[in-house]
């Protein structure tokens, strides 16, 4: 089974582990919490914890400053490739804009590059309220992040505000924004571990996400009289995300989990309404798992890559059914799910959505 490390570093990565780790992922999913700040990431409930950079922060945090996030992965290096060496796929997230998953985030994905490993990244930016510095530091982070990680999804938590309303708490906003890698990674897990009838393989999956750029991702379910273009195109642009040129991907991976009663003219529907956002010569793999208890009547979910990069030659032949963007078409009950024991915490789950920076009350630097 392809095991998929997820490594959630600094305060805000932490967090994100910390939601994932309440949340059913199956077993091929290990959980990594990394953080310059002893007290905040002993607070994380996850399979492995590195705290880095011991000699440059002595446990206290980064401050703020990226430089030291930087100093202190690059103090841990053996550590985190250590933790990294067994993975098939690498997922790292980050809040930019603080010292610690600024500064250390693209270390780590450098070091899973010269491991060889395929890494997907999601990065929040920080809110508009956190002031310039902390704006200019996320930006230069993400810079260095878009030349090491292959795909970077990126989640301006302005959008927060903007899709959920003013009024929803700093909290469920933030667990708002979590639930996207939750979603995408239970997706990508359950449709990657189809032991045997594998529909989307590991390589396939590799070959989209190694295109190098921003990218996109997204789940969406199609209820009972639920319009199934809309479905596609709310999985292809979650209101989350940063605004990207979906016309410009060069890749797309997208897996359907569907009742029996699914109709091909349905399954068509789907990769002819995701081919239409992209451009004409993007690859579009597409898979389909049966699973007749499915709550909803179809699940879709999106990973649409390369964005924003020059597009290179792309030399994957596409195997077609009757339509060029159709590569796979097993019909296959996907496996009832494992379901781990809960992870040992004994600290206040709720708290730990705070970010450090805002529970220890320090004020953002500006
Ligand atoms: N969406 C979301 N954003 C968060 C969360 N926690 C923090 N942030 C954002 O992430 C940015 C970085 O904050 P932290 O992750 O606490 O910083 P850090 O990487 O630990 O850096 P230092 O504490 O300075 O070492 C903040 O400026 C916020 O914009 C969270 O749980 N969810
Ligand atoms: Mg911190």
């Amino acid at each position: 089974m392809p095991k998929l490390t997820v490594l959630g570093v600094g305060g805000c990565g932490c967090n994100t582990i910390n939601q994932l780790s309440h949340a059913n992922l199956p077993p091929s999913v290990e959980l990594v919490s990394v953080n310059t700040d002893a007290q905040a990431m002993a607070a994380t409930s996850s399979h492995a914890r590195i705290q880095i950079g011991p000699q440059t922060t002595r446990g206290l945090g980064a401050g703020a400053k990226p430089d030291v996030g930087c100093a202190a992965a690059i103090e841990s290096a053996q550590e985190l490739s250590q933790q990294m060496q067994h993975a098939d796929i690498v997922f790292l997230t980050a809040g930019l804009g603080g010292g610690t998953g600024t500064g250390a985030l693209p270390q780590v994905a450098r070091l899973a590059q010269e491991l060889s490993k395929p890494v997907i990244a999601v990065v929040t930016m920080p809110f508009s309220f956190e002031g310039q510095h902390r704006k200019a530091n996320a930006e230069t982070g993400l810079q260095a992040l878009l030349e090491s990680a292959n795909a970077v999804i990126v989640l301006p938590n302005d959008k927060l505000a903007e899709v959920l309303g003013t009024k929803v708490t700093l909290l469920n906003a933030f667990k708002e924004s979590n639930k996207i890698l939750q979603d995408v990674l239970f997706g990508l897990a359950t449709t990657i571990s189809q032991a045997g009838l594998i529909n989307i393989d590991l390589n396939d999956f590799i070959s989209v996400i190694s295109r190098q750029g921003r990218a996109a991702m997204g789940v969406s379910n199609l209820k009972a009289d639920d319009d199934l273009v809309s479905a596609v195109k709310r999985a292809m642009q979650h209101p989350l995300l940063d605004n990207i040129q979906l016309n410009q991907a060069q890749a797309a991976i997208v897996s359907v989990v569907a009742k029996d009663t699914i109709e091909l003219s349905q399954y068509n529907q789907i990769g002819a309404t995701v081919h239409e956002q992209l451009p004409k010569d993007a690859l579009v793999i597409i898979g389909l798992t049966i699973n007749p208890d499915l709550e909803s009547e179809l699940e879709i979910m999106v990973i649409a890559t390369g964005i924003g990069f020059a597009q290179p030659e792309i030399q994957d032949p596409i195997p077609a059914v009757n339509d060029n963007y159709i590569n796979v078409h097993n019909f296959i009950k996907r496996p009832a799910l494992h379901v781990p024991e809960p992870l040992q915490t004994k600290y206040d789950v709720d708290n730990l959505q705070i970010p450090t920076y805002l529970r220890q009350q320090k004020p953002p630097t500006h």
